[in-house]
């Protein structure tokens, strides 16, 4: 059974935790993590992949590729094994803490001897973590109340990886003699940005075998529990998959049920009960008469309301505004015209100027806006002033050559501590566009890391605040930020937020986008690719742009180039 591409790349994670446990050289350590990225969003399975193929990988060279091949071959990566000799491999669970970087965990290593999330927690208890230099009775707070989720909760699945394992299984379930309909519905149908485990549904003819054969699909690593209509199973990945066989007639209000939200659920129950019916898995009941329940639009029907799309049911106004006739009309992947932030080899992208632009017209883009990296960053060689204007002539040159396709000149700005930005200000009012981030000082408070991007947004020169809140979905919580303050001013400025689609940021995030919407703040919904292939995580960005409610509108790269650029000049 060929390793999974998560699999794989969770093994180099690991590797890169522990050498950074180790203080191992930063650039290694870069080097294992972007690797791990390369394989994580990589279409293809990488372990059908032979040894010449990988080294055509972004990241990947000689080194890399023979470590894969072994990994892949054996199940075991010997770099691993040989820290974990050294360091205990427990330590690692101790990042699984959000707020809890390397150089922490390496610290309470080696100052308190803890070696995992057991100790951890008995040290916190005990008082000890605060007297620790650099910690705190705040951190030490933190970790508690942190350290019992971790150590309990599965981690949960990353929308991309979920996808990478729910497709196959699907097209496996579609693909049985007699199955009429497969859906997958729960927190997947609803397109959230995790996902814990995945709820299929069925409809077949008599008698197929869909529960035998789900339970013997390749994957399954061990069957929780089966029956005639539901089966539980674990998948190799981790994965958890309920399935359920159900009759016909109550197909739509199964879908409807098992799809969610619980809190939408509870509130369209509620609407049924109010005309005296009941609604349940099986259908709409009116006494004993099931009045709808065969297919979804029924249901909602049944309660004199249009259909409400699964990337609505939060119970977050969409049944009043399904009453009202006023859901959104959500933003699709087909308004977006342009993409406004990656990178390339100048920085830490892995494609050339040219190669860039002609993917993203490939996806039939009209613009791509180049923002690679300043001075600040030097782990990713930033560009200085000098550079800058090199790869600003060069994208001059290559417009004049291009069709099809306009390039925007563009820098990811760095916002540094005291809310300057990374460059001087000849060369970034030369830029048709910036996008600010903050790469640096996460842990300031709150009203310190506020009034640092609100002095930020004040620069002539700021356009987009990029990945606004620095998550990192499974490893890095969402910096404090005032978000609201941050989008009143930005709204105030005419300037805009970004919805990064890359799949463990989607940040803004869909709360914070229906919060946007709410303000007035447009959004640029953007891949942050670094490779000609990441210009395609796009959707990722817009599912969640959808769940905040945004509508074509809301969403500043659809517009044609010259509305772009008139919105830019401002
Ligand atoms: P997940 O798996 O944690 O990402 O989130 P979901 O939404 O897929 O939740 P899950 O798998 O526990 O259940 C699937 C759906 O089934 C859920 O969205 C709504 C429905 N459901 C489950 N339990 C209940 C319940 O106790 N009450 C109601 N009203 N609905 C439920
Ligand atoms: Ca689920
Ligand atoms: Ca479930
Ligand atoms: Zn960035």
């Amino acid at each position: 059974m060929p390793m999974h591409n998560a699999e794989i790349a969770d093994a180099f994670e690991d590797l890169a935790d522990l050498l950074e446990v180790e203080d191992a050289n930063p650039f290694r350590v870069r080097a294992y993590r972007n690797a791990a990225r390369v394989i994580r969003s990589n279409r293809r399975r990488i372990a059908d992949l032979a040894a010449e193929d990988l080294t055509d990988l972004p990241e990947v060279g000689e080194d890399l590729a023979q470590k894969i091949r072994a990994l892949v071959e054996t199940g075991e990566l010997p770099a691993l094994e040989e820290v974990r000799k050294r360091v205990p491999q427990s330590i690692s669970e101790m990042m699984r803490i959000e707020g809890l970087g390397a150089k922490k965990v390496k610290a309470l290593y080696e100052g308190l001897g803890v070696k995992g999330l057991e100790d951890l927690k008995q040290a916190a208890e005990e008082g000890r973590v605060a007297e620790l230099e650099g910690f705190g009775e705040k951190t030490q707070e933190m970790i508690l109340e942190r350290a019992a989720d971790a150590a309990e909760k599965e981690q949960r699945s990353l929308r991309n990886d979920a996808e990478d394992v729910a497709e196959p299984l699907l097209a496996y379930l579609e693909a049985i003699d007699g199955v009429k309909q497969v859906e997958l519905a729960g927190s997947y149908r609803r397109r959230k940005e995790t996902v814990g485990d995945l709820d299929i549904l069925v409809t077949a003819e008599r008698g197929t075998p869909v529960m035998q054969r789900f339970v013997d699909y390749d994957e399954v690593a061990e069957v929780a529990s089966r029956g005639d209509t539901r089966s539980t199973v674990h998948l190799r990945s981790g994965m958890q998959v309920d399935l359920r066989l159900l009759p016909q007639v109550s197909f739509g209000a199964a879908l409807h049920y098992f799809t969610g939200s619980k809190a939408h659920n509870v509130a369209v129950r509620k609407l049924g009960r109010k005309r005296g019916y009941k609604l349940n898995e099986y259908g709409v009941f009116e006494g004993d008469q099931r009045i709808a329940g065969r297919t979804e639009e029924d249901v909602f029907a049944s309660l004199d309301l249009p259909y409400i799309p699964p990337d609505l049911r939060e119970n977050r106004g969409e049944i009043e505004a399904a009453r009202e006739d006023r859901l959104p009309d959500m933003v699709r992947l087909g308004d977006i015209r342009g993409d406004l932030h990656c990178h390339t080899r100048y920085t830490d992208g892995h494609a050339g100027l040219r190669a860039m632009a002609e993917a993203a017209r490939e996806l039939g883009r009209e613009y791509l806006a180049i923002t690679d990296h300043t001075q600040n960053l030097k782990v990713v060689n930033g560009l200085d002033a000098k550079r800058l204007r090199r790869q600003m002539a060069e994208i001059d040159r290559l417009n004049d050559e291009l069709e099809g396709i306009t390039l925007l000149k563009g820098a990811e700005v760095d916002i540094l501590e005291d809310g300057d930005l990374d460059l001087p200000d000849d060369v970034l009012q030369a830029l048709d566009l910036t996008v600010c981030s903050l790469h640096s000082k996460f842990d300031l408070p709150r009203n310190q890391q506020t009034e640092r991007v609100l002095r930020a947004l004040d620069h002539p020169a700021f356009r987009i605040l990029g990945h606004p809140t620095g998550r990192r979905l499974n490893q890095r919580p969402p910096l404090a930020l005032d978000l609201e303050k941050v989008m009143r001013a930005a709204a105030e400025r005419g300037r805009f937020l970004e919805v990064s689609a890359q799949p463990d940021r989607l940040d803004l995030n869909d709360e914070a986008c229906l919060l946007a919407r709410e303000l007035g703040v447009q959004v640029a919904i953007s891949t942050d690719a670094h490779t000609a292939a990441d210009l395609d995580l796009m959707r990722y960005g817009l599912e969640q742009a959808r769940r905040g409610w945004l509508e074509k509108k809301h969403v500043i790269n659809t517009r044609t180039l010259k509305q772009l650029q008139k919105l830019l000049q401002n």
